[in-house]
C-alpha cells in the first residue's frame, strides 16, 4: 500500500533523497525543501544555547532568512514553521516560539500481529505478522510527526501480549535501533509499553511483584540493555491492573509501588517512566447502584498523591471514564499537585463516529486543557498543569491515541487528519483557535482557494457539535453496540459488567453523581462540587453525567429534557445534511480522489447519524409517554400511549 503525503504535500522532498541518518541531515534535507519553496530569501540556520532546547527564531532581513534553534530539532521545527508560513501565506514573517508541553507524545494502540486495537484506517505500519520493519513509510511518518511538533511516540498498543512482550529483548532491539534512529533524525524519541508480568512471561521468573528484588533486578537488567542498544530511548508506559492486563495489585501492592520498580530501573538513563490511570472494576455487578466507575481512578490514585518518583508521570484520560463524546475534565487533574501528570486524549474515534463519521476534536481538547481545576490561586487550568507549571522539570505533557493505519491516506477519512495534524499543533501552543488549527490544516492539505477553505474550516469546527447532537444525550454517554462502539444501542451497556449505565426508567434517566448521590462530584475543589451539585449551574453539556432528572425538568435553555432530546437528534441530522450540501459545492475544486472519499464517508455518516435519531427518539418517547411537542415523526407504537406537553 502507498502513502499520501497529506498535509505535507505541497512541501515535498527533493526526489530521490536518501533518508537523513542524523539530525544534522534531516534539517539539511528538510532547509532544501524551503530553498525550493521560496527563491525570494536566503536561508541559513544556527544551533544556538540562548534559546531553550526546543525552541526557535526565525529572523527574517533583507532578502534573507535565518533559522535559530536551541538544538538541530529547534531548528527543524524552525524549518517547517517557515514551509507553513511560505504554503499558507506565500511570504516568511519573524517569529518566536518554544513549545508549551515538554513532552508531546503519541501512542499506537498497534498490535504486533498488524492489527490496531480501535483501529479505523488499516493496519500498522509499524508492524505486520510479529515483524518489526523500519520503511520509507516510516521516516514519512517522521516527518509528518515532527512538522507538527511531536517528539514522542509509544508504537505499540497498551494492551501488551503475546510478541509484543517480547520487544524489550534482543528479538526486537536490533530493529527498533533502527527505528528510534529514524525517529532520532525527526527529533522524536521511541517509548515501549511494556507487559507488567514480562518477569515471568520473558524472564522465567515466578512472579511480577514489585517489591520482589529478582523482579526489580529483571527490569534493571532489563533496561540497562535496552539502553545500551538503543541510548536515546525514551522510557515506558504501562497499562497496570486494568482490563485483565497484570499489575501490583496481584501481589496485594501498590500503584506506586508498581511504578516506582520500573521507574527506577530506567531513572540512570534519563528514561520516564508513564503510568496510567485507567484502573477500575471492570467486572461491575449492575445491579449495584452504588459503586460509580466514574470514582474509581480519583480513588486509586489521589491517595497516592506524592508517592511516586521524579521520572513517573501518570497518563491521566481526560474524561473521569473512557473517551466519551462530553465528559467532564478528569479530576485527577485537580487533586494530584505533588504528582507528574499527562493528559490522554484519543484521536483515534472510537466513540466519536470511527472516522467514518467527520468529528474535529480539537474544540473538545481546548474545553479540557482551558478548564480552570481550581487547585491554584494562578495557572490553575489544565494546560498550566501539563505543561509544567507547577512542576517544571519536564516530566509532563500531552499524549494521544492516535488515528493512524496504513491506509494510503493513514486516517482512513481525509478529515479525520485534522485531528492528528491539530493534536501537534495544540500541544506545541494551546492558545491557537480551534479555527485557526482548522484553517492551517485545510490550507495546507488542499491549497488555499479561499471558498474551499472556508467550507472545510466551516465542516471541521460544526462536525463536533453536530456529532454530540445526534448521539447519547447530555453528556450520558455509551448507549453505543457493546465491543465494537459504533453505532447506537441504548441499553447495550446497561446490563452488563461496565459500571456504564443510564438508568433511564418511564420518568427520569441519568445517574446523581453529586455530593447526595454517588459522591463523584466532590472529588473536585470545592467550588467545582457546588457548581456540579446543582443542575442550574452544570453545564448542559454534561447534565445528565452528573443528575438524574425528570424527563420534564426544564434545562437552564428552557427545555424540558425529553424536549431537548428531540430536538437536538432532529437538529443534529438536519445540520449534518446542510454540512454534506455545503461541501458538494468543492467538487471539482479538490482532487476527485479525496472528494470521493470525503462524499463514502459522509453517506456513512448520514445512514448512522438518522439511526442515533431515531433510536434514541424513539426509544424515550416509549420510555417517558411524552411525545414530541413539534410532532416529528418517531416510532412511537401507538398514539394512545402518549401525552403531550401543552404548546
Ligand atoms: O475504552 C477502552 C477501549 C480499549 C482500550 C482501553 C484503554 C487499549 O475500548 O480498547 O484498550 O480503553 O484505554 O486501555
Amino acid at each position: 500500500m502507498g502513502y499520501e503525503p497529506i498535509w505535507l504535500k505541497q512541501a515535498p522532498l527533493p526526489a530521490g533523497a536518501e533518508h537523513p541518518a542524523s539530525i544534522a541531515e534531516a534539517v539539511e534535507l528538510e532547509l532544501s525543501v524551503l530553498r525550493s519553496l521560496s527563491e525570494a530569501f536566503v536561508w541559513s540556520y544556527l544551533v544556538t544555547e540562548a534559546l531553550p532546547e526546543e525552541g526557535y527564531e526565525v529572523l527574517v532581513g533583507e532578502g534573507k532568512a535565518d533559522i535559530l534553534g536551541g538544538s538541530y530539532a529547534g531548528v527543524l521545527y524552525g524549518i517547517f514553521d517557515a514551509e507553513r508560513q511560505l504554503l499558507l501565506t506565500d511570504t516568511v514573517v519573524s517569529v518566536s516560539e518554544r513549545p508549551a508541553s515538554p513532552l508531546r507524545m503519541l501512542n499506537h494502540w498497534d498490535n504486533a500481529d498488524g492489527s490496531i486495537e480501535r483501529g479505523y484506517s488499516g493496519l500498522s505500519f509499524f508492524f505486520r505478522d510479529g515483524v518489526l520493519s523500519v520503511n520509507d513509510r516510516t521516516f514519512a511518518y517522521a516527518r509528518l510527526c515532527a512538522s507538527v511538533g511531536i517528539n514522542a511516540s509509544v508504537i505499540n498498543n497498551v494492551n501488551v501480549f503475546k510478541d509484543a512482550t517480547w520487544l524489550i529483548t534482543d528479538r526486537y532491539l536490533p530493529v527498533l535501533r533502527k527505528l528510534a534512529e529514524c525517529f532520532g533524525a525527526y527529533g522524536i524519541k521511541l517509548y515501549l509499553c511494556v507487559n507488567f508480568a514480562a518477569s515471568i512471561e520473558v524472564g522465567g521468573l515466578a512472579s511480577a511483584d514489585p517489591l520482589e528484588p529478582e523482579v526489580a533486578e529483571f527490569w534493571k537488567k532489563t533496561v540497562a540493555h535496552i539502553y545500551e542498544v538503543i541510548p536515546d530511548f525514551g522510557g515506558f508506559l504501562v497499562k497496570a491492573d486494568s482490563e485483565g492486563r497484570p499489575g501490583p495489585y496481584t501481589y496485594g501492592r501498590t500503584q506506586a509501588d508498581g511504578a516506582n520498580m520500573l521507574a527506577k530501573a530506567l531513572a540512570p538513563f534519563g528514561g520516564k517512566l508513564i503510568w496510567r490511570c485507567f484502573v477500575y472494576n471492570c467486572s461491575q455487578d449492575w445491579r449495584d447502584v452504588t459503586t460509580d466507575r466514574a470514582c474509581a481512578a480519583y480513588d486509586t490514585f489521589r491517595p497516592l498523591d506524592g508517592a511516586f518518583d521524579e521520572n513517573v508521570i501518570l497518563q491521566v484520560k481526560n474524561g473521569p471514564v473512557d473517551f466519551q463524546v462530553g465528559e467532564p475534565v478528569s479530576p485527577l487533574f485537580c487533586g494530584m499537585k505533588n504528582t507528574n501528570l499527562m493528559l490522554e486524549v484519543q484521536a483515534a474515534q472510537e466513540y466519536t463516529g470511527q472516522q467514518k463519521h467527520v468529528c474535529y476534536l480539537i474544540p473538545m481538547w481546548k474545553d479540557v486543557l482551558r478548564f480552570h481545576t481550581c487547585a491554584y490561586e494562578k495557572a490553575d487550568r489544565v494546560s498550566d498543569i501539563v505543561c509544567g507549571a507547577h512542576r517544571p522539570g519536564g516530566n509532563c505533557g500531552i499524549a494521544a491515541v492516535i488515528n493512524t493505519g496504513d491506509d494510503d491516506n493513514w486516517t482512513g477519512a481525509d478529515l479525520a487528519a485534522a485531528n492528528w495534524y491539530g493534536f501537534g499543533r495544540l500541544c506545541w501552543k494551546p492558545q491557537l483557535s480551534a479555527e485557526e488549527i482548522a484553517s492551517e490544516w485545510a490550507g495546507l492539505t488542499f491549497g488555499t482557494d479561499s471558498a474551499v477553505r472556508k467550507i472545510l474550516v466551516k465542516v471541521l469546527l460544526a462536525s463536533y457539535g453536530i456529532y454530540e447532537k445526534y448521539t447519547a444525550p447530555l453528556g450520558i454517554g455509551w448507549m453505543c453496540n457493546p465491543n465494537n462502539h459504533y453505532g447506537p444501542n441504548v441499553d447495550g451497556y446497561e446490563y452488563d459488567r461496565w459500571g456504564t449505565y443510564h438508568r433511564s426508567s418511564c420518568k427520569a434517566i441519568g445517574v446523581d453523581r453529586t455530593g447526595t448521590g454517588t459522591g463523584y462530584s466532590h472529588q473536585y475543589p470545592e467550588a467545582l462540587a457546588a457548581k456540579f451539585d446543582n443542575p442550574e449551574t452544570t453545564p448542559m453539556a454534561h447534565m445528565l453525567f452528573f443528575h438524574r432528572l425528570p424527563y420534564t425538568y426544564v434545562l437552564p435553555n428552557g427545555k424540558t429534557v425529553i424536549q431537548h432530546i428531540y430536538d437536538t437528534h432532529f437538529e443534529g441530522v438536519e445540520e449534518l445534511m446542510d454540512l454534506i450540501e455545503s461541501v458538494v459545492t468543492v467538487q471539482g475544486l479538490i482532487p476527485e480522489k479525496e472528494y470521493t472519499r470525503i462524499m463514502e464517508r459522509f453517506a456513512m455518516q448520514l445512514a448512522s447519524a438518522k439511526e442515533w435519531r431515531d433510536r434514541i427518539n424513539t426509544y424515550y418517547c416509549r420510555m417517558s409517554g411524552i411525545g414530541d411537542a413539534k410532532h416529528r415523526k418517531i416510532y412511537a407504537v401507538s398514539e394512545e400511549d402518549l401525552t403531550y406537553p401543552e404548546a
